[in-house]
């Protein structure tokens, strides 16, 4: 049992109070618990769902899963002393070893003793005249907290297709979200895979590799660049260790969090020679980079068009039947207004022999039935079913936790044409809640790690700051949140973004779910000096209160 959890609910005590409760044992949680235990000396406890550390990366196993971004930089930059100690092995981290990484930093700052494992949030509610959170949990009943964080990650909440007759069919299914600890053996058998988003791209080659044959529904063609990923040398390891404090001042001042070198030219300010040589180049070096082949892509529709051609022009070289290539060649949307995806194979898998295509605009699923997928066209007889169809992203994860703020406020009231939130840090009429990355902040548009250890530095610099001025209470208002909003919405407007009509970005992949634009486009950077912006000017924006006005 962890430090600081006691039985006195089981003895019909008060609830066990702690200074704070933070959701969440991934990269945000288990960094925002070191600091507030180690830094400030706070009685923290986290709570997990899981039965061991790794946030999204505990629930994410599915064949082929890796990060996107590359490994050296896709990982905590605090302690140069974990830096130096732990050796990445390849350019992308495979989802097993970012697992056994953060199981490593839990260790090493002995953090698992403020972690309950197993224990899932039910409801969490704001108790005024305790100026408290009470947080219901499913095995430790009621605990209580000054502070509550949730750190649930933004693509947490699995989303699966309500397909009629899913409960007829005869073999398995499994969404990539939620993949089975064991594993699932393709061997013989008739795969179906639904969605060609980044997670589809990265299992399809890998499930063609092992089933007898895999039919792959896609909805919406995408664009992907192929990652190129190897193992790491030890002569790049040595250069990357060199070079990490400026890697790491790169990707804190950049656009996304990746530390990039952005050429700075329009697409369209260079001759066409030389923009096909620039876009060969980053192809070829592949990843995410690709982006920065020019500094206008996601600004200018006419420079994105020269990265959306080249990359349909490799489609169709590499896929050899050119009415599969059609089909696979994205014609709705701009390159990057879709979170691009980055592939080993992908386009090339296509070419086997044991792998079809099923275009589902054309010939859209019916439903499933015992033996498989039935669209307008035919049945698909298939063994198991993979959803590779994404998440309820950044709302999702918040709104099941239940939340209820002060004055009878409920956020799945609150949120439901959108989110609304100051600096997507706090939501109004939620005192003394933050959200690490929520909605409004830049989240899934940068390499996470960033934005994370942005996020919870600047929390706990503001508890830090609270606690030393005598404030128990921080909330922000309807006005600020309205304001930031607007902020939000212009940043996206000022990009490419918004182009995308079927982005989870925008909640398009959801039914029902409100079309907001919900991360904030304008900048990792630039967000950052805004938010010690507004920390130096006493966290304008926000109210603090000491004890007796709470009273
Ligand atoms: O999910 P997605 P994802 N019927 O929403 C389709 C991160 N990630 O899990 O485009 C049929 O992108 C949907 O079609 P459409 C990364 O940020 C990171 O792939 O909506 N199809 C789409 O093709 C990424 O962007 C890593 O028309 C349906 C697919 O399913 C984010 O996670 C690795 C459907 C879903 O694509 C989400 O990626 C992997 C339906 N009813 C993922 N509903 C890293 O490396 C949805 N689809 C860090």
């Amino acid at each position: 049992m962890p430090d600081g959890i006691n039985n006195h609910q089981a003895q019909g005590g008060a609830a066990p109070q702690f200074d704070a409760i933070i959701v969440g044992a991934g990269f945000s949680g288990l960094y925002q618990l070191h600091q507030l235990r180690d830094q400030l000396g706070l009685n923290v406890l986290v709570i997990e769902a899981g039965d061991d550390v790794g946030g999204t990366w505990y629930w994410n196993r599915y064949p082929g899963a890796r990060c996107d971004s590359e490994s050296h930089y896709y990982s905590y930059s605090f302690s140069r002393a974990l830096q130096e100690e732990w050796r990445w092995s390849e350019r992308y981290p495979e989802h097993g070893e970012i697992r056994r990484y953060l199981a490593h930093v839990a260790d090493r700052f002995d953090l698992r003793r403020n972690i309950s494992l197993n224990t899932r949030l039910t409801a969490a509610r704001w108790d005024e005249a305790g100026n408290r959170w009470l947080i219901d949990t499913d095995t430790r009943g009621t605990l209580s907290a000054t502070v509550f964080i949730t750190a649930v990650g933004c693509l947490s909440a699995a989303n699966i297709p309500q397909i009629p007759g899913l409960d007829t069919f005869k073999g398995a299914w499994h969404h990539t979200g939620r993949w089975p600890h064991q594993g699932v053996d393709f061997t013989g058998k008739r795969v179906g895979l639904i969605g060609t988003g980044s997670t589809g791209i990265q299992a399809t080659p890998v499930i063609a590799q092992q089933a007898a044959q895999l039919t792959v529904f896609q909805r919406t063609a995408n664009y992907s660049i192929p990652a190129r990923n190897r193992p790491l040398t030890d002569e790049e390891w040595s250069e990357i260790q060199d070079s990490y404090e400026a890697i790491r001042e790169r990707a804190r001042s950049s656009t996304n969090g990746h530390p990039f070198v952005i050429f700075d030219k329009s697409a369209l300010d260079v001759s066409p020679a030389e923009r096909s040589r620039r876009y060969e180049e980053a192809w070829a070096r592949g990843g995410l980079g690709f982006r920065a082949a020019f500094n206008d892509l996601l600004k200018n529709p006419a420079a994105n068009a020269t990265a959306s051609d080249f990359i349909r022009a490799k489609i169709a070289e590499i896929v050899r039947d050119p009415a599969t290539a059609a089909k696979l060649t994205p014609t709705d949307h701009p390159f990057a207004s879709k979170r691009p995806p980055v592939d080993t194979d992908y386009f090339d898998t296509f070419n086997r022999a044991n792998v079809t295509l099923v275009d589902i605009k054309a010939t859209p699923i019916e439903r499933i039935e015992a033996r498989g997928i039935q669209t307008t066209e035919t049945l698909h007889e298939l063994d198991i079913i993979v959803f590779a169809t994404g998440f309820d992203a950044l709302t999702g994860p918040l709104l099941a936790l239940e939340i209820s703020g002060a004055g009878g406020h409920n956020l799945r009231q609150d949120w439901a044409a959108g989110p609304r939130s100051y600096l997507g840090l706090q939501p109004p009429h939620y005192p003394n809640m933050f959200t690490i990355t929520g909605p409004g902040s830049p989240s899934v548009l940068t390499n996470m790690p960033v934005a994370i250890e942005q996020h919870t530095q600047w929390i706990t610099a503001c508890i830090s700051y609270m606690r030393a001025h005598g404030f128990v209470r921080i909330e922000t208002s309807e006005e600020e949140a309205g304001t930031w909003v607007a902020k939000v919405n212009a940043a996206a407007n000022a990009t490419l973004l918004p182009m995308a009509n079927s982005s989870w970005y925008l909640g398009a992949n959801v039914p029902g779910k409100p079309r907001v634009f919900m991360p904030y486009a304008g900048g990792m950077a630039h967000y950052a000096r805004i938010c010690d912006e507004v920390a130096r000017d006493g966290y304008r924006g926000f109210t603090l209160s000491r004890a007796r006005q709470v009273a």
